[in-house]
C-alpha cells in the first residue's frame, strides 16, 4: 500500500485520538527512520524519549531475539529467571532498595499513587481516606482516570470525570507554594523534574532541592516522574541529579525498553515498599521475561555507551548552535541535555507549521504545547548528525542568517 492508502486506512479505522504527521514510517536504524516510499529522516522525538539508545539498537535487538526464542510470559503466578536480575540491576542503577515493574509508565505512576497513600496510611497515620497528594499545575503523568484527574490541561480530562479526589495542584517551581500546601494529611509530593509535555519547562535553580527539603521536613514522599527525563535525556542518568536529590519514589518507563517494549517500574526503599503484600496489586505483563530482558540490555547500552554524558555534551553544543540561529520567529531556546525546546514566538502562529517543514525537509520533531517545537533525538546521536540537522533546521525556521 503506498503512504496515502496507508494514511487513508488509519482516518478511516483508527479513533481520532492522535493528529499525527501524515508520514508513514517503515523502518528505523540508530537515529534514522524511513518512510514507505524510501525517505530517509532523522528522528528528533525518539518515540518521546523511549528510544534513547536509538531504534533497534543490536545489543538490545539480539537480547530480545534471544529470549523471544526461550520464554516471553509466565505471569506473576511463577517466577522466570529474567525478572530478579532485571529488578536488581535496576536497583544498582538507580540506587533504590526494591522495584515493581509494570509496563507503561501511567501504570508505575498509578503503582506509586498507591503506594504512598498507603504509606501515608500505615506509616505516617494519616486518618481512613483522608490522603493528600500534592502534584503541579502543566504536569503530565499518565492518561489514566485518576492520572487525568489532576491534569490542568483541559484537553486530557474534559468530560472524562468524575474525578479521582485526593490531588492538591500547586503552581510548578514554587517551593513556598509547596511549604503552604502541605497539610498533616499529605502523604507526597509528585513531579516531574523538567516538565516535558509541559513545553519543556525547567524550574528554578534549586526547586527540587528546597522541595525535597519541605518534603524531608514534613515526613512527606517525594515521588519524581523521571519517565521522560530519566535514563539519560537530560545528561544526567536521572534529572534529579541536577540537584543532588534523591526521590523517596522514583518512576521510571520509557527508555527502560530502549524502545522495543513497554517497561516501566516504581522504586523505593523498603520502608515505602513493604506496604505492599501479595495480592495488593499487579500486572499480568509486569515483570514478564522478555520485557526483563530487553529493559537489561537497554540499561547496559545506556551505561556502556555513556549515553547520559553523551546527552550532556551534544545537547550543550546543539542548544548553543540553535540560540546561533537569527529566526525572527523563535522567541527562545531552552532545555537540558538533549531535551531541548525551540520557543516559537506567538506572532509567528503554533509550532506545528515549522514541524511540518522540517518534515519535509527530513526532520521529524513534534510540537508540544502549541509553541515549542521538541528536538530530543537518541543519545546515540552523532555530533555530524546534529551538524547536518542545523542547516535544514534554519531554513525551517526562517533564520535569516545561514550557519555555516
Ligand atoms: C501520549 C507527552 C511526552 C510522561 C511522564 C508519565 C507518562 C509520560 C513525564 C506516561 C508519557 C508520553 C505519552 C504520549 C506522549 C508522551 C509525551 F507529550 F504526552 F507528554 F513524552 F512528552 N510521565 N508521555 O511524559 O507514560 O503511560 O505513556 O507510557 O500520551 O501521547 P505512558
Amino acid at each position: 500500500m503506498n503512504q496515502q492508502d496507508l494514511l487513508s486506512e488509519v482516518d478511516r479505522y483508527s479513533a481520532h485520538n492522535y493528529h499525527p504527521l501524515p508520514i508513514v514510517l517503515s523502518r528505523g536504524e540508530g537515529v534514522w527512520v524511513w518512510d514507505v516510499e524510501g525517505n530517509k529522516y532523522l528522528d528528533c522525538l525518539a518515540g518521546y524519549s523511549a528510544l534513547n539508545q536509538g531504534h533497534r539498537h543490536p545489543a538490545i535487538l539480539q537480547a530480545a531475539q534471544k529470549q523471544l526464542e526461550l520464554l516471553t510470559l509466565t505471569s506473576r503466578a511463577f517466577h522466570n529467571d529474567q525478572m530478579g536480575p532485571f529488578l536488581h540491576e535496576l536497583c544498582e542503577l538507580t540506587g533504590y532498595e526494591k522495584a515493581l515493574p509494570m509496563n507503561t509508565g501511567a501504570e508505575a505512576v498509578e503503582t506509586a499513587i498507591k503506594a504512598v497513600r498507603r504509606w501515608g496510611y500505615r506509616v505516617k497515620g494519616i486518618p481512613s481516606d483522608q490522603a493528600e497528594i500534592i502534584v503541579c499545575e502543566n504536569n503530565f503523568h499518565g492518561r489514566t482516570t485518576t492520572v487525568i484527574s489532576f491534569s490542568t490541561e483541559h484537553a486530557y480530562n474534559a468530560d472524562f470525570g468524575p474525578f479521582t479526589p485526593g490531588f492538591k495542584i500547586i503552581p510548578y517551581g514554587d517551593a513556598d507554594a509547596l511549604a503552604a500546601a502541605i497539610t498533616p494529611n499529605t502523604a507526597a509530593f509528585m513531579v516531574e523534574p523538567l516538565q516535558g509535555e509541559g513545553g519543556v519547562l525547567l524550574p528554578p535553580k534549586g526547586y527540587l532541592h528546597k522541595a525535597a527539603e519541605i518534603c524531608a521536613q514534613n515526613n512527606v514522599l517525594l515521588v519524581a516522574d523521571e519517565i521522560q527525563t530519566g535514563l539519560g535525556r537530560t545528561g544526567k542518568m536521572f534529572c534529579c541529579e541536577w540537584e543532588n536529590v534523591r526521590p523517596d519514589v522514583l518512576v521510571v518507563g520509557k527508555a527502560l525498553s530502549g524502545g522495543f517494549y513497554p517497561v516501566s517500574a516504581m522504586l523505593a526503599d523498603d520502608n515505602v515498599m513493604s506496604v505492599f503484600g501479595p495480592g495488593d496489586h499487579g500486572s499480568t505483563f509486569g515483570g514478564n521475561p522478555l520485557g526483563a530482558a530487553v529493559a537489561r540490555a537497554a540499561m547496559k547500552v545506556l551505561v556502556d555507551e555513556q549515553l547520559p554524558e553523551r546527552a550532556l555534551e551534544l545537547g550543550n553544543w546543539f542548544m548553543s548552535e540553535l540560540r546561533e540561529l537569527e529566526s525572527p520567529h523563535v522567541a527562545e531556546v531552552r532545555g537540558q541535555g538533549l531535551m531541548i525546546g525551540v520557543v516559537i514566538k506567538d506572532a509567528s502562529g503554533t509550532a506545528r507549521p515549522f514541524c511540518e517543514a522540517l518534515m519535509k525537509k527530513g526532520i521529524l520533531a513534534k510540537e508540544t504545547h502549541e509553541q515549542v517545537v521538541r528536538f530530543a533525538p537518541p543519545l546515540v546521536i552523532e555530533k555530524a548528525d546534529l551538524e547536518w540537522a542545523l542547516e535544514p533546521i534554519a531554513e525551517a525556521l526562517g533564520a535569516v542568517t545561514k550557519v555555516g
